[in-house]
Order: structure tokens, then C-alpha cells, then sequence
């Protein structure tokens, strides 16, 4: 059995109950063989392969909180520490009631690779809890989030370990987090990202994953002579990803004409209107319903079904495997050109596999959603020279990046042989740094 093989198996045994970690360890490990193939003696005997798929540590807690009742709540905390070769520990805290321990890890391990290929020094981690925000008040999500951190604050630092937000995790969160950090810590050092722009935050964090995604998008098109101009583009998701990626895409020229939440979905012939949007979304923290209500042109529909709109691009911005193999052959039957991930794995691998064998543009997550933690690590830059850029000079540097990013995957999957498949030229680009510097430093 070869090296990759053996190292999966052993994966798939010691952490069968975690699906999404194995998904997210096949994808890479598989598609990262003609490295591996090439280096397999060096690689063996340094145990590269095993050593970045176990996690540095794993820290779980309780987190014990009381409502606005007086009634106390058991919640668990995570942060899983994954690999610092190439900077401090950095990636989100996702609060969602289906967060366990499987769903950190996948998203720990994909964030070392999407932090390599930003090309700044950033390692991977990633942590949060099964706490649900959804209908809580401020001061109970307050509660929360003061508790999280008096045991999270331990472990984390500015040169340590620098979280930020996910799913259900924005600048409310953050705030509530830094706070306690800084009260029980006694310093004020930028030890979480995302933050409010009174106190350290960066311009254009906020927008950067939904902007960066349209920006490889329009990257990707431009290089094989076509524009995001005209395009019909369908989104899921009405988060923080999926209401910047909407915004940038209508800059670009195309038309936006869905959205969804985990409730229901929208149909917009004439085009998102995103202010509306942001007011039920960020201000009122509503259903989708009342989008529709407040804007005649739109339909909602209970359930899933935001694929089976005819498109040029599909953007899929809400969660993990949202979009299956039922969903490709719909995409693909109704004309797709591009499918580029804007959340984390929300493709499943047969849907990936298949969008691929149909010559779909296929942008993975950690090539296109890497904009959010790259501007974080420009806020951790501003931080250390205790300077705040402006908008336009954070946005500029953030086109730059993705840009860059699409030029690496490219030449890195052309230079393996396996030209246009961006799955491949991510996951080797991003390893390839990891690799030389756990190489360099040791084992360790
Ligand atoms: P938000 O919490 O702001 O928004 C998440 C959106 O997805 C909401 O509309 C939510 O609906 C929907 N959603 C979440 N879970 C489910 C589910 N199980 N089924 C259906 N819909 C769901 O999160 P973000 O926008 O920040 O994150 C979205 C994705 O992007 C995640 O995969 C995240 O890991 C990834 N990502 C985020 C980055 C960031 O900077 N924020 C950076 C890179 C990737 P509802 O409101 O009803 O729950
Ligand atoms: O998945 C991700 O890259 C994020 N949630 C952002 C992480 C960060 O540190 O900004």
C-alpha cells in the first residue's frame, strides 16, 4: 500500500465517528499525491503525513452560562490547535447547536492549507461550541460568550493563537469575547480578529470573504476571457459570506437572484437588493420571510432549492455539503459554468468529482473563501504597528492575495500535470509551504 494509503486508513480507523474529518483528510491526502509520490522516502521517514493530520492539541471544556430566567445551560467548548509550522494558530469559532468535535477538526485541518496559500504567516486552528445564538438575547449571548473565554483566554494570545468569527460568531461575539480577554488576561493586544473598529478592528474584514470570493471568481473568468459581467449568479447562505459575496458580484456586473437561511429560500428575478438584505439579516437577525414580505418581486420557498435555478455561477456560502451530487447534475443540466465555494466544504466530494468530470470551473474553499483570514492576519499586521489602514489600501491588498492565489493553484496543478483542477493545485501549493517548514524545523 502506498503512503498515502495507509495514512487515510489509519485516519478512517482512529476517527471513524467524524465523517467530515475524514472527507476533508480524503480530499487533500488524495488529491496531494503527485507530491507525496515524488518525495515519499523524505516524507516517511519524517512522518510528515501523520504528523499533519493529528492536531497539535485538542482542548475541550465546559461552558456553563445562565439565561435571562435564571436557569443554567451546559454548553461545550472547542478549540483544536492544529499546526503552527508556519505562524501562530488562526481560524474561526463557529457557535451552531451541530458543532462536535468532528465538524472543529475538518475545519481546523482545511484551515492549515488555506492559511498557507494567503502566503502570510498564519498557522491552523479552529474552535467553538454547540451554543445556539439564534433567539437568545444580547445578554445571554453575552453571558455565553463571557464564560467561553474565561477558560479559552488560557490558551490563546496574540503571537499563540488568534480566533476570530464563523457561522453564528460576528462582530457581537467578538466584542463580548475580547472584553473578557482583555479583563482577564490584562492586556490589550489583538488576540482576536473581527473586531469592532473602535477597538482594533480592520476595514474591510467584514466584507473581505464575500469580496475575496468574487475577486478569485472574476480572476479565474478573466483568465479564460470571460467576465462576471452579464452572468446570472445563484448564492446560498445570508450570512456574513453570502451578503458581501452578493454585493461584490453586483459591482462586478453580474445578476445575484438568490439567496437562503436554514429555514426557507429566496427567488429574485430582478436581483438581491442587499440592503434589504443586510436590514433583515445584520440588523433585525429575521427569517428570510420578511425579506419577501417587504419585496414584491421575490419568492420564498420553505426548504432547500436555491441549485435548481438556471445559472452561469454557483456560489454556495451557508455550510457544509449543501451542495450534493442531485444538486451538480441539476447545476450542470441547467448550464453552470463556475461552482466557487465560499463556505467550507460545501460541496460533497461525488458532487465535487462529478462538477469536475463536467469540465465545471470548480474553485475550492480554501483557495476562494481565504480572503475572510487573510485580512484577519492584515488586522493582526495592523495590530503589531498599532496603525489602521484604510479601506481602500486593506481592499487593494485583499484583491492582490486572491488574485495570487489564483496564479499558484493554476501554475501548481499545471506544474503536476493535472491543468484546471483547482482542487489539486490548492491543496499542493498549500501543503507544499507547510511541508518545507515542519521539514526545516524538525520533529517537533
Ligand atoms: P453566518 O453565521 O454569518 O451565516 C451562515 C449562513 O448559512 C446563514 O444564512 C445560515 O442560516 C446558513 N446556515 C448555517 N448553517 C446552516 C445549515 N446547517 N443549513 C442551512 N443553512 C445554514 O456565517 P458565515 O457567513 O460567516 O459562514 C458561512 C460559511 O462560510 C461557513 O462555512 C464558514 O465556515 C465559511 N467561512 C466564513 C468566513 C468568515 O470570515 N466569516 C471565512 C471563510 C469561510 P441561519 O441564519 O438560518 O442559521
Ligand atoms: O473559515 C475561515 O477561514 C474563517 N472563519 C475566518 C478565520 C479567521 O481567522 O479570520
Amino acid at each position: 500500500m502506498g503512503y498515502v494509503d495507509e495514512v487515510l486508513e489509519q485516519v478512517k480507523v482512529k476517527n471513524a465517528a467524524e465523517p467530515e474529518f475524514i472527507q476533508a483528510v480524503t480530499e487533500v491526502l488524495n488529491s496531494i499525491r503527485p507530491v507525496v509520490d515524488a518525495n515519499e522516502e523524505k516524507y516517511r521517514k519524517e512522518a510528515i503525513l501523520e504528523r499533519i493530520v493529528e492536531p497539535d492539541r485538542q482542548i475541550k471544556f465546559r461552558v456553563p452560562w445562565v439565561d435571562d430566567k435564571g436557569q443554567a445551560h451546559v454548553n461545550i467548548g472547542y478549540r483544536v490547535q492544529y499546526n503552527n509550522a508556519i505562524g501562530p494558530y488562526k481560524g474561526g469559532l463557529r457557535l451552531h447547536p451541530s458543532v462536535y468535535l468532528g465538524i472543529i477538526k475538518f475545519l481546523g485541518f482545511e484551515q492549515i492549507f488555506k492559511n498557507s496559500l494567503t502566503g502570510l504567516p498564519i498557522g491552523g486552528g479552529k474552535g467553538g461550541s454547540d451554543f445556539d445564538p439564534k433567539g437568545k438575547s444580547d445578554r445571554e449571548v453575552m453571558a455565553f460568550c463571557q464564560s467561553f473565554m474565561s477558560e479559552l483566554y488560557k490558551y490563546i494570545g496574540a503571537d499563540e493563537d488568534v480566533p476570530a468569527g464563523d457561522i453564528g460568531t460576528g462582530a457581537r461575539e467578538i466584542g463580548y469575547m475580547f472584553g473578557m480577554y482583555k479583563k482577564l488576561n490584562g492586556t490589550y493586544e489583538g488576540v482576536l480578529t473581527g473586531k469592532g473598529l473602535s477597538y482594533g478592528g480592520s476595514l474591510a474584514r467584514t466584507e473581505a470573504t464575500g469580496y475575496g470570493l468574487l475577486y478569485i471568481t472574476d480572476a479565474l473568468l478573466k483568465d479564460h476571457g470571460d467576465s462576471l459581467n452579464g452572468k446570472t449568479i445563484v448564492v446560498s447562505g445570508a450570512g456574513n459570506v453570502a451578503i458581501y459575496a452578493i454585493q461584490k458580484a453586483q459591482q462586478l456586473g453580474g445578476k445575484v437572484v438568490t439567496c437562503s437561511d436554514s429555514t426557507g429560500w429566496i427567488y429574485d428575478p430582478e436581483g438581491i437588493d442587499v440592503a434589504l438584505l443586510k436590514e433583515v439579516k445584520e440588523v433585525k437577525r429575521a427569517r428570510l420571510t420578511e425579506y419577501a414580505a417587504a419585496r414584491k418581486s421575490a419568492e420564498y420557498h420553505e426548504g432547500k432549492g436555491v441549485w435548481t435555478i438556471k445559472c452561469d455561477v454557483a456560489l454556495p456560502c451557508a455550510t457544509q455539503n449543501e451542495l450534493d451530487i442531485d444538486d451538480a447534475k441539476t447545476l450542470v443540466s441547467n448550464g453552470v459554468k463556475v461552482v466557487a465555494e465560499g463556505a467550507n466544504m460545501p460541496t460533497t466530494l461525488e458532487a465535487t468529482e462529478y462538477l469536475q468530470k463536467n469540465n465545471i470551473f470548480f474553485l475550492p474553499g480554501k483557495a476562494s473563501n481565504a480572503g475572510g483570514v487573510a485580512t484577519s492576519a492584515l488586522e493582526m499586521s495592523q495590530n503589531s504597528e498599532r496603525l489602521s489602514w484604510t479601506f481602500e489600501e486593506v481592499d487593494g491588498k485583499l484583491k492582490g492575495i486572491m488574485e495570487n492565489i489564483y496564479k499558484n493553484i493554476s501554475e501548481a496543478a499545471k506544474k503536476y500535470g493535472r491543468e484546471g483542477d483547482y482542487v489539486c493545485g490548492a491543496n499542493i501549493a498549500g501543503f507544499e509551504k507547510v511541508a518545507e517548514a515542519m521539514l526545516a524545523q524538525g520533529i517537533c
